[in-house]
């Protein structure tokens, strides 16, 4: 009989915006599958009774994008339980600062706390010394986790219960298989949090690219490491039971997954024999539609939507953050590869390198608009995060970076650039976010949806969120959710609390002005769809430069535009290509 309890409770942090509140929503619109994978992991101790026949595991789990967090009532039910501890899950490094204000108040209670996740992760795999911002946390007697947890929480549960803790648990170069791992999970009620009732799991980690502004390479290495089609078969029905059959698949690129075939296979398979209603979201490479039959398997298992890491148009840049793999001449064929299987497609554009200007930037977005049939654009500031090549370069040489980590969210410039100045690429930016949603090309959009069989409520709806996060909510997509909240008590430290009496009034102001705003953005995009949809049988017939095929002898602008940067790059086409003449 269990007679001793064990409380995990384990938060994802959120992180701040500029006026210091914690982002969060009433709901988020992507699960956390760091939480998950933890949560999960936790679970199986619990039920493999790693801390002992008497103990009992107990395990809490909240994503702060979509929950607040009573600090008070987390302290209580550890002590209530007797023993325990409160992880940070996932914390990426403009959550750290969030994850640090947190862990000061548990620990002011005396309750053990640990971080994980990529910040630390990516710090200590690439950095010689050890940031500020770690020692700190170390300071505070926090422990600090760094690489994956599969097949090393009982070690760390038991030292938790046992008192007996390192500071540092460092597994960056004992990375787990993952075939057979335990399934990344959450509780009903953590995942009715998030809207469209979506939950997560990473079929595979690594990617064999060597892109300089990614950390994914140097935490989770460059080897493909897969879980086997049986164990995403065993994530579907287990969350299937629980009646979530959407997932977001969390593979920086599931198509340089070795197992990808497998794994659709058995999703088809469930879809298609046993009428499993399964939806995914994939990310995948530019290079996905040159993989005999992925395309159409991915939509055949129930991929709806896919997100592309374009990253530039233009060759010199990509190669200079050896993204070589990225070719611009296979653009246009690629997204209509997978128009005609009628999945949505996001693509990631980063603004700032070496060679991008204001003018630059506004004529590339321009030529994007007509030349390549994507749907949702979405754009980053090139950041130097840590854990990438970049960060760790620009810190050898002793470059100045921002300090403060809540700004690595890639909306913010955290370094000089060689031809913009701070206030120029933050105009880039937000200008860019203006020039591509455009109501002019929302229609181009809306249009170019209908005529290949995209469903249209949900490229209004996708536009409308893209559209209004940054417009109305003043943050990324990425980051979005429905329903903003803001709690008066839950600043960020070093910033006053206000006055209930300042804080409620402007609380009001605020949300009536971000709710007649979203009210305005709908009416005018669903005119804007009423009216394309009244043009009889014009809107199905649509065609324009980035529907129609791209002959061979006669390429797009877009190549035309780079064709003396093409030659340079790696794998570009045999034959001569020279400005004008491709
Ligand atoms: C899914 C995802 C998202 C989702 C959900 C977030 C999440 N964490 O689940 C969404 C779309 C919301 C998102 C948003 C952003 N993301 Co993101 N995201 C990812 C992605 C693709 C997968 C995350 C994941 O599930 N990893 C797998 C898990 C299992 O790995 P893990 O987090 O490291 O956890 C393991 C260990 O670290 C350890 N561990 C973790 N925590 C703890 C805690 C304890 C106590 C213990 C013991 C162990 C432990 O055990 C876990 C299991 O092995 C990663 C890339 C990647 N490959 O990881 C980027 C990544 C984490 N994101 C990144 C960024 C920059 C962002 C954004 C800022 C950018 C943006 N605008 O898109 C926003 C931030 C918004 C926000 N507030 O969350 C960066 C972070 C880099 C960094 N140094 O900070 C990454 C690495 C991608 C990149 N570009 O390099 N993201
Ligand atoms: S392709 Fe994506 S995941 Fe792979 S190295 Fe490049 S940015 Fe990272």
């Amino acid at each position: 009989m269990a007679n001793r309890k064990f409380r995990a409770i384990l938060i994802k942090p959120s992180h701040y915006d500029s006026d210091g509140y914690v982002i969060q929503w009433w709901r988020s619109t992507i699960p956390s599958n760091s939480l998950a994978s933890v949560y999960g992991l936790i679970l199986e101790c619990a039920a493999a009774k790693t801390l002992g026949p008497d103990v009992e595991i107990e395990v809490e789990a909240y994503d702060e994008c979509n929950t607040i967090i009573s600090v008070k009532g987390a302290i209580r039910r550890i002590r209530r339980a007797g023993c325990g501890f409160v992880g940070l899950v996932g914390v990426q490094s403009n959550q750290f600062p969030r994850a640090l204000d947190l862990a000061r108040q548990f620990r002011a209670a005396g309750i053990p706390v640990a971080i994980g996740g990529f910040h630390v992760s990516g710090c200590l795999a690439m950095l010689s010394e050890m940031p500020p911002d770690l020692r700190e946390a170390l300071d505070l007697g926090v422990v600090l986790y760094a690489g994956e947890a599969e097949g090393q929480m009982d070690v760390f549960l038991r030292d938790m219960a046992a008192g007996t803790t390192k500071p540092i648990y460092n597994y960056m170069t004992d990375l787990p298989q993952l075939a057979a791992a335990t399934y990344p999970t959450l509780p009903p009620e953590t995942v009715a949090r998030v809207a469209g009732h979506y939950t997560s799991f990473d079929a595979g980690r690594g990617c064999p690219f060597q892109c300089s502004f990614c950390t994914i390479i140097n935490v989770q290495g460059r080897k493909s490491r897969y879980r086997t089609a049986d164990d995403v078969e065993g994530i579907v029905r287990a969350n299937a039971a629980q009646g979530i059959t959407r997932f977001f698949v969390t593979d920086d690129n599931f198509a340089r997954n070795k197992n990808w075939e497998p794994i659709l296979d058995r999703l088809i398979e469930l879809r298609e024999r046993e009428r499993f209603s399964i939806r995914l979201m994939l990310q995948v490479d530019t290079l996905c539609h040159r993989i005999p039959g992925f395309i159409e398997k991915a939509a055949r298992a129930g991929c709806t939507a896919v997100f592309i890491g374009l990253e530039n148009i233009n060759p010199e840049s990509l190669l200079g953050a050896k993204k070589r793999q990225n070719k611009i001449w296979e653009y246009r064929e690629m997204f209509q590869a997978w128009k005609r299987a009628r999945v949505m497609t996001y693509a990631g554009y980063i603004l700032g390198f070496p060679t991008d200007t204001h003018e630059s930037i506004a004529r590339d977005i321009e030529v994007i608009k007509q030349e390549l049939p994507v749907e949702l654009l979405e754009f980053f500031f090139l950041t130097p995060l840590p854990g990438s090549e970049d960060h760790k370069n620009l810190s050898a040489r002793g470059v100045p970076m921002d300090p403060d980590m809540n700004n690595y969210d890639l909306e913010h410039a955290c370094t000089a650039h060689p031809a913009m100045s701070k206030q120029v690429w933050e105009r880039v930016y937000a200008d860019a976010w203006r020039r591509y949603y455009s109501d002019e090309h929302i229609k181009t959009i809306m249009r170019r949806a209908i005529a290949t069989g995209i469903n249209r409520t949900k490229i209004l709806d996708a536009l409308t969120v893209f559209s209004g996060a940054v417009r109305i909510e003043k943050v990324h997509p990425l980051q979005f959710g429905f329903g903003r909240r803001k709690i008066r008590t839950q600043r960020r430290s070093g910033l006053p609390v206000s006055n209930p009496l300042i804080f409620y009034p402007w609380r009001i102001l605020d949300l009536l002005t971000a709710l007649f705003k979203w009210w305005r953005l709908i009416r005018r995009y669903r005119a804007i769809m009423a009216r394309i949809l009244a043009e009889s049988g014009a809107a199905e017939n649509y065609v324009d430069a980035a529907l129609q095929p791209v002959a061979a002898d006669s390429a797009d602008n877009l190549v035309r535009m780079f064709a003396d940067l093409i030659p340079k790059t790696y794998g570009a086409p045999k034959h001569s290509v020279t400005a004008g003449n491709y």
